[in-house]
């Protein structure tokens, strides 16, 4: 009975969640991506280089990509090819 209740309380919180989504997911995206980049940038210049952006693929589960792999990913990621990825064009992608 206590089990019931308790599953129907979820579910509603669940629902609740869910309909509240559409602009809180855009606010926690942007918020999520802040904290990467912030995470990543180990030199805080406020960009990502090749070796900082690397990190990222790692904790994405890209652990075994090769050197080329890794460039190709961090090029796609650097739209204007100034070799560092800016937080504007990480958080023009992330979580996508
Ligand atoms: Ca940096
Ligand atoms: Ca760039």
């Amino acid at each position: 009975m206590m089990t019931k209740l308790l599953l129907i309380l979820t579910l509603g919180a669940g629902l609740l969640t869910l309909a509240g989504l559409p602009a809180a997911a855009q606010e926690s995206q942007g918020k999520d991506a802040d904290k990467a980049f912030a995470a990543l940038d180990a030199n805080q210049d406020g960009k990502l280089s090749q070796a900082e952006f690397g990190r990222h693929l790692e904790m994405q589960g890209k652990k075994n990509a090769t050197p080329e792999e890794k460039q190709k990913e961090f090029q796609a990621w650097d739209a204007d090819k100034d070799g560092s990825v800016s937080k504007a064009e990480f958080t023009a992608k992330y979580g996508r």
